[in-house]
């Protein structure tokens, strides 16, 4: 087992920065090697082999190089001179010496039930039951789990190729002077291991050795050696997908947990602002406040002004709020009606602290509603300060930060573990939809709404409709039973039982599905899940329910959070 990305301390994480001016690829390197191809199983006695008509028992080694053929006999290659002639040569160095003074020539050697025996298995493997498939399935995800990823750095990697190539004929393109040559077998001896020092080193087989076992960072290969047809070096290296793919997005994540830890430090300080001296400090502690509390964009300065008038925190004018000092049972209410990014309307009424309140009755002195809310602020300044407050941080972080923590909570708050996958599966969706609203992410209600909730309307009438007739049958057998005592009308009950519970529960999906559907009408929430809410969260909830990723994220989610699923830990907390 390999170390937990968890234990993977702080020390490790700041290497990253420092890797990147010492010309290293990385600092920290584990991985469990290889996987080798499967060894050889000698072919049933009832498969024979025939050399000049007679029947010759072939030891295993030249026996595993004569199957290779066996294999191909159909393909064009095993016609071709340079194929035959390479591999006849091949093929005798593997024989015992009684065998190489026997089977001189290969036309006079018979492979065809040696065939006949091959195309049966595969004929066989497409006949395979759903059991046996889901045996090998299981297997090669044992495989994958074990050998398919390694730790760089902080990060759990999947490993592009780490199985090797079952030996066999070479190939090669066009008429390549070395085709049918050997592929030989790469065994343990053939492996040079690259890993760090420090790392729990990949264990060879039992029995053999690595051929050697380095420790060179400046490159970012696994494993190598040496393959023997054109002696060109083969290596086993990271899915190049990966890294890079997931590399920014888990920083981003990562800039959002750095923010939790220092936030309440932050919120103190900008709450010391508003009663600075000075005036633009006044408004950047205050436009804060709002970025903090109501996840506002800072204002980008290029869209504003080019496109529809739309305005971010710092472009605030004073026509975009109005200051209630009391509203309904509330106190220093603030509302605000103006176009976000994309033309999307923001609308919110919320009461602030009083000192908030009244900074903003002092902004808004002598204004005309077309002025600038904030002055003596721009969006240059207030990100600026951002930086200075952390390493990293943005208006975005604060979104990112907000939107994570809240669906973590949602998640904890909704979910209950006797519920039904279906009822676990709304509850996740209502989380998201908690920050979806958070993020103002707003849609027009699809145009095909109302066609698809009338769609689904008719298939719970129909199940309704199915669940009653099918607890009348139950009714029945059980009065049929009661007059009979008799097991076959025992059975009976138990089978419409079944059924009744069967419509039950497709009948609940449905309803779930329906209320899902209704509560998502005018929310989009693709947008949070995909830029603002930790999929590790989410992967972590999953697991802890054991519900399948498929049913919360679809195939191009989950390819953009591989790195999350691979990494899936239980207990994640952001
Ligand atoms: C090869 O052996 C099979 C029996 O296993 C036989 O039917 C076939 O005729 C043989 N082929 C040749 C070319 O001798
Ligand atoms: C996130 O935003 C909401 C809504 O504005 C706010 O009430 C809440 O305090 C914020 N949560 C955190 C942890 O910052
Ligand atoms: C923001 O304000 C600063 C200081 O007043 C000024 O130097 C800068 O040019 C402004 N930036 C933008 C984009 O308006
Ligand atoms: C997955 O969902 C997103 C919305 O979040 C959608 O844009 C995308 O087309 C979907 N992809 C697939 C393969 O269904
Ligand atoms: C797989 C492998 O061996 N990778 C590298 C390990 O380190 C040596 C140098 O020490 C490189 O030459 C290998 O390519």
């Amino acid at each position: 087992k390999m170390t937990k990305t968890t234990e993977i301390d702080e020390k490790k994480f700041r290497w990253e920065e420092e890797r990147s001016t010492d010309g290293s690829k990385w600092r920290f390197l584990e991985h469990n090697g290889p996987v080798f191809a499967p060894s050889y199983e000698p072919l049933p006695d009832k498969v024979k082999f025939f050399y000049d008509g007679k029947h010759m028992k072939l030891s295993p080694p030249a026996e595993e190089v004569a199957t290779f053929f066996a294999k191909m006999l159909d393909h064009e290659y095993s016609t071709k001179d340079i194929f035959r002639k390479n591999f006849f040569k091949d093929w005798r160095k593997e024989m015992t010496s009684e065998e190489k003074s026997k089977i001189t020539d290969l036309n006079k050697c018979n492979f065809s039930q040696m065939n006949d025996y091959f195309k049966a298995q595969s004929e066989a493997r497409k006949q395979m039951t759903k059991e046996e498939k889901r045996k090998i399935k299981e297997e090669n995800e044992r495989l994958l789990q074990e050998y398919g990823f390694c730790i760089m750095d902080n990060h759990k990697e999947r490993i592009g190729n780490f199985r090797i190539e079952p030996p066999g004929l070479f190939r090669g393109r066009g008429d390549h002077p070395k085709m049918g040559m050997l592929k030989r077998r790469i065994r343990p001896e053939d492996i040079i291991i690259n890993c760090s020092k420090d790392s729990k080193q990949p264990k060879p087989p039992p029995g053999k050795k690595w051929k050697e076992v380095r420790h060179d960072n400046k490159v970012t290969w696994l494993a190598s050696w040496t393959e023997n047809i054109q002696g060109s070096i083969k290596y086993i290296m990271l899915n190049p997908s990966s890294r890079i793919k997931g590399e920014k997005d888990w920083q981003k994540y990562e800039t959002a947990r750095r923010l939790k830890k220092c936030v309440d430090r932050l919120r103190t300080q900008y709450r010391d602002d508003w009663k600075s001296k000075e005036m633009r400090i006044r408004q950047r502690a205050v436009a804060l406040y709002f970025i903090d509390k109501l996840a506002l964009r800072a204002g980008n300065e290029k869209e504003e002004g080019e496109t529809a008038d739309t305005v971010g925190c710092c472009s605030l004018r004073v026509e975009h709020i109005q200051l209630y000092p009391k509203m309904d049972e509330q106190e220093f209410v603030v509302e605000f009606d103006f176009l976000g990014k994309d033309s999307i309307r923001y609308y919110n009424k919320i009461p602030v602290e009083k000192r908030v309140f009244k900074n903003l009755q002092l902004f808004l002195e002598n204004k005309q509603p077309e002025d600038d809310l904030f002055d003596r602020l721009n969006t240059s300044i207030l990100n600026k300060h951002l930086q200075e407050l952390m390493d990293g941080l943005t208006a975005k972080v604060f979104r990112t930060y907000n939107a994570s923590i809240t669906l973590q909570q949602q998640l904890k708050e909704l979910t209950t573990s006797d519920d039904s996958i279906p009822a676990k599966i709304l509850s996740y969706n209502r989380a998201n939809r908690a920050v979806a609203i958070l993020c103002n992410h707003q849609r027009a209600p699809p145009k095909t709404f109302e066609k698809s909730m009338q769609n689904l309307q008719t298939k719970i009438d129909e199940k309704q409709i199915q669940l009653s007739t099918a607890r009348k049958q139950l009714k029945a057998a059980k009065a049929d039973h009661k007059a009979s005592h008799d097991d076959k009308s025992k059975k009976t009950v138990e089978v419409k039982r079944k059924a009744v519970q069967r419509i039950e529960e497709q009948l609940m999906k449905l309803q779930v599905q329906a209320t899902d559907r209704e509560e998502n009408k005018q929310i989009a929430l693709g947008t949070s899940k995909l830029n603002y809410l930790d999929p590790r969260i989410s992967v972590a909830w999953c697991k802890k329910y054991a519900i399948p990723i498929e049913k919360i994220y679809n195939k191009t989610q989950r390819e953009k959070f591989a790195w999350a699923i691979d990494m899936a830990e239980k207990d994640y907390v952001f």
